[in-house]
């Protein structure tokens, strides 16, 4: 039998990774919706990788709903060069959490994936059917294997000791508190943080990696929230579920918008040497859409609010 619980304004929440880009919004959007016992822990406070620790946490703080937004998370770049720790981390961080939620008799658990989940050339858009139909992405491949085993263990703890643990499958996602590290960062906020600093130089061009020809979805991270919230408080199955916005763009066309709003006049160069990843990986969310939800930002709106977050943050 399943556990079914109302997630109710006065229910113990914990968010995993409250600090983070999907973590903060979550936290935000629970906020904004009245959700009073919030529990967080900053990486000093809790480090996800020590199981006794996680183990203590659960035992001590009681959650009753838990948000798994906490991972090793990173560009293509940092996919692609650091697979032991995105590997390792990611298995190790969900393991924990989700074997001690169920020790510490947690009501409902949402995990939290990603769209590279799925085959390297599935049909587009990729519903959740495409899941495991053939070879992966290889630039991330490490954080996909590391995924797909955490929507296998909510779905054999569901099996086997009746927990309420659902999985989601975000698209691309930007907002704030995105990581504008250059190396490791995702290509929006890359993006941001070059016109921005090419403008401020004077500077005659901007480079950017790849051919430009990869289509991407992005999501605006508290788009990406109020949808975690509603599945929360809404589905409860084995089947996973995409959240997606609905349409891509060419990282061409990206370029030259986060170009636009930043304000840049000089030229793009494209640095072929360095990897495209999936030519295209748009989600099919017809399920969650089905349910009700719908995103509200859009994409030039949200590069907007991502461009102010950069300058409060860092100019
Ligand atoms: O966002 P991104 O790093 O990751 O790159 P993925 C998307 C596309 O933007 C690639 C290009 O084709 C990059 O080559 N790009 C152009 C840039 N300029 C830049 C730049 O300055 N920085 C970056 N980072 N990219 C990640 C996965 O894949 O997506 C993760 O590696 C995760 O595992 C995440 O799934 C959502 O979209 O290719």
């Amino acid at each position: 039998m399943l556990r079914r619980m109302e997630f109710v304004q006065s229910a113990r929440t914990y968010v995993a990774g409250h600090r983070g880009l999907v973590g903060s919004a979550i936290w935000r959007e629970l906020q904004r919706q009245g959700y009073r016992q919030l529990i967080g822990r900053s990486h000093a406070e809790l480090d996800l990788l020590d199981a006794v620790a996680v183990e203590q946490f659960f035992a001590t703080e009681r959650p009753e709903f838990v948000f798994v937004a906490a991972a090793r998370v990173g560009g293509i770049q940092a996919n692609d060069t650091r697979p032991a720790e995105f590997l390792y981390e990611n298995l190790q961080i969900q393991n924990n959490l989700i074997h001690h939620a169920w020790r510490g008799g947690v009501k409902k658990l949402l995990f939290l994936g990603s769209s590279c989940i799925y085959p390297k050339h599935a049909p587009q858009p990729m519903n959740e059917d495409h899941l495991l139909t053939g070879p992966l992405e290889p630039t991330n491949q490490w954080y996909a294997v590391a995924k797909i085993a955490g929507i296998k263990m909510c779905q054999a703890y569901r099996r086997q000791r009746g927990c309420n643990f659902i999985s989601a499958m975000p698209t691309n996602m930007y907002g704030p508190n995105d990581n504008f590290d250059l190396q490791s960062s995702h290509v929006l906020p890359a993006l941001v943080r070059k016109f921005h600093e090419a403008k401020a130089s004077n500077a005659a061009t901007v480079t950017c990696w790849g051919t430009g020809t990869p289509k991407r979805e992005f999501l605006y991270a508290d788009d990406l929230a109020r949808a975690c919230v509603f599945l929360m408080q809404h589905y409860s199955a084995e089947q996973f579920i995409n959240i997606g916005f609905g349409s891509d763009v060419t990282i061409q066309a990206l370029a030259n918008l986060v170009r636009e709003i930043v304000g840049f006049q000089g030229e793009i160069v494209w640095d072929a040497s360095m990897p495209d990843g999936t030519p295209r990986k748009l989600l099919d969310s017809s399920r969650l859409f089905a349910l009700g939800w719908r995103p509200q930002v859009e994409l030039e709106a949200g590069i907007r609010l991502a461009y102010e977050d950069f300058l409060r943050r860092f100019a």
